[in-house]
């Protein structure tokens, strides 16, 4: 079925023919990955907005393990995973420059993520359904050791020559690092409020918060950050 369908047979979903379809829920900040990919690219897509409280029936043909973001290519290949997709889109328009051009450069960044993935969100969302105050102090304290080392990374890039003295990983140009980071400073947010969590003003945290007001300035956040009140409110439910 192409975009122009709207009702659906058993196999059939919503794609724009010949194009690059993004099935993704605005507030989601693993499809603020792919949202971000497509349009620092520049790459022209249908957005296929998905109401997560109320899924539609024909979602499992996309992912069936119905969730956001999936990417549907021009040749009808399906893709899952933020990370996955933020990647592709690097590879499939190298002139969009989202990774540098070295393989050691490209291993700096990707590590500078990794961070991420394995430290800074885990403990995001554990300090926010963690029940007992020891162990919400025990996650909030792991968060911010991982924020604190994203800092040495982003201090360590900014001395190498692709990190340009900063204020973003690739000096003024909004990378995969970015894209694939930023949401999560994002939902910090729900960790301030619920948790009291702030990232301290101190020469400790000063590359870390220098690149989030750098990044923040930048239309490619911006365009599709949330508001810290709705992230807030989004993730009451996770509050233990
Ligand atoms: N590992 C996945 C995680 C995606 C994910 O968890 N998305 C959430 C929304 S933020 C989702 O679709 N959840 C399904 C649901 O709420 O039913 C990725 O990186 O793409």
């Amino acid at each position: 079925m192409s975009s122009s369908s709207t009702s659906a047979a058993a196999n059939e979903y919503p794609y724009e023919e010949g194009g690059y379809t993004l099935y993704s829920f605005h507030g989601c900040p693993f499809a603020q990955r792919a949202l971000r990919a497509l349009s620092a690219a520049k790459v022209p897509y249908k957005l296929v907005e998905i109401d997560l409280q109320n899924k539609p029936s024909w979602y499992h043909l996309v992912n069936p393990q119905l969730k956001v973001p999936a990417l549907r290519t021009p040749s009808g290949e399906i893709l899952i995973e933020s990370l996955v997709i933020s990647e592709f889109v690097a590879d499939q328009f190298p002139e969009a420059q989202l990774l540098p051009k070295s393989a050691i450069e490209r291993a700096q960044l990707r590590l500078f993520v990794e961070i991420f993935t394995s430290r800074v969100i885990p403990n995001l969302y554990g300090s926010l359904r963690s029940a007992t105050a020891k162990e919400q102090e025990d996650k909030k304290a792991n968060l911010l050791a991982g924020i604190k080392e994203a800092n040495d990374e982003l201090a360590k890039q900014w001395e190498r020559p692709s990190g340009k003295g900063g204020p973003l990983w690739l000096g003024d140009k909004f990378s995969l690092a970015e894209i694939n980071t930023a949401s999560f400073v994002n939902q910090l947010a729900a960790v301030k409020k619920h948790r009291g969590l702030v990232i301290p003003q101190t020469q400790e945290y000063a590359a870390f918060n220098k690149w989030v007001d750098a990044f923040s300035a930048y239309p490619e956040y911006s365009k599709f950050s949330t508001d810290d009140d709705v992230i807030a409110e989004q993730l009451r439910k996770f509050v233990a």
